[in-house]
């Protein structure tokens, strides 16, 4: 496994010596995707959110591969995805929305190369390497880089997308944040490979397995899988071996299938700490840019909850325009009723007189 610090911070491989403003920002999306995270596990209790599927764990995966790559880029995320997001320049308040129910927050702002989070399992990665067939078409020097979960790998999508970016050699980086659980399945259970990396020989691709706890590692393996495939030498495999350190989704309650004792060796582990010390150790960490961190993370954290929460209530019309670029027949029948509806406040009356009317 590759790894550069252990899981004390100290060095087990070359210091990659990553310029200190690198260091800095990389630690601050950690520090503020952990805290936002924790925001969204809160508001959830507290019922002003809907089901969130916690990041927590995972933020050197995500943060140490995303700081890796270049706007012009191409993001394919899964679902737990928070670091990501944020460091791609996506408003937490799009995130919040998004989890409190309102679809604008899937909106990506224009300038952002990301594609709205993908909820069903697996379903990005052909799509990334379709993405990425197109780059190389167009001659393009930028890269398709698709995120996706252990569980993913079991699906015909992901079989089918990497033979295909195998076989047509495509800027494709797949990044698998095997966090050891799917909802409550765990690896071992997934697939009978000894490990998700070795599934890259099968499909002619490299495959690397890369502490995903440790952010040098994950940023020095993406960089350097973005330059082979920037320079047509084809796709990569990437395994980020993490865990997952709350439920699957705040639905879910893991105490009924995993172990205290599984969960506390793997906080130990926490990528945070981790990552903490190696900036202590290099004069870079002290308790008061800590501090200047979790004030200015708490604020943004704030201002997100106020914009969310404060959105105006979205126009029901919207549900019928975004399907088709002209909207049909059958639709257009059932946005006149609609209207008919909120104009004269019959909302109650009976649906079924209108075929395909609402329920
Ligand atoms: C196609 C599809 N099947 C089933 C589900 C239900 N589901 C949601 S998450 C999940 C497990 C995903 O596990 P993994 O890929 O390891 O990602 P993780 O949740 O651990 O991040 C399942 C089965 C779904 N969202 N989409």
């Amino acid at each position: 496994m590759f790894q550069i610090l252990d899981i004390k911070g100290g060095l087990v491989s070359e210091d990659p010596d990553l310029d200190k403003e690198l260091l800095k920002e990389m630690y601050w999306w950690m520090v503020y995707a952990r805290m936002a995270d924790d925001k969204a596990l809160k508001l959830q209790r507290q019922g002003r959110m809907g089901t969130f599927p916690p990041t927590t764990g995972q933020e050197a995966a995500q943060v140490g591969s995303g700081l890796a790559l270049d706007k012009e880029d191409w993001v394919f995320p899964a679902f737990r995805e928070l670091g990501t997001y944020l460091l791609r320049g996506i408003p937490l308040e799009n995130m919040y929305l998004y989890f409190m129910g309102d679809v604008r927050g899937n909106i990506i702002p224009k300038n952002i190369n990301n594609l709205p989070m993908y909820v069903p399992v697996s379903t990005q990665i052909p799509q990334a390497v379709g993405a990425a067939y197109g780059m190389k078409l167009r001659n393009k020097k930028n890269a398709a880089v698709c995120y996706f979960g252990d569980g993913a790998t079991s699906k015909g999508d992901f079989s089918e997308g990497l033979n295909f970016a195998g076989v047509f050699n495509t800027p494709n980086i797949f990044i698998c944040q095997n966090n050891q659980w799917a909802i409550s399945v765990p690896r071992k259970k997934q697939t009978a490979s000894k490990t998700i990396a070795q599934k890259a020989i099968a499909y002619g691709i490299s495959g690397i397995l890369v502490d995903g706890n440790d952010v040098l590692a994950m940023h020095v393996a993406t960089k350097e899988a973005l330059e082979k495939a920037k320079k047509g030498e084809g796709p990569t495999l990437i395994e980020a071996f993490t865990y997952r350190l709350r439920m699957h989704t705040t639905a879910d309650d893991p105490t009924r299938y995993r172990s205290d004792e599984e969960l506390k060796e793997w906080e130990s582990r926490d990528p945070l700490i981790r990552f903490k010390n190696y900036l202590k150790n290099k004069g870079i960490w002290s308790e008061d840019w800590q501090k200047e961190l979790e004030t200015k993370a708490e604020e943004m954290i704030k201002k997100a909850i106020e914009k969310a929460e404060n959105i105006d209530p979205p126009n029901p019309e919207d549900m019928f325009i975004y399907m088709y670029s002209d909207i049909n027949p059958v639709l257009k029948e059932q946005l006149e009723y609609l209207k008919k509806m909120i104009s004269t406040k019959e909302i109650e009356e009976d649906s079924e007189k209108i075929e395909g009317g609402f329920p």
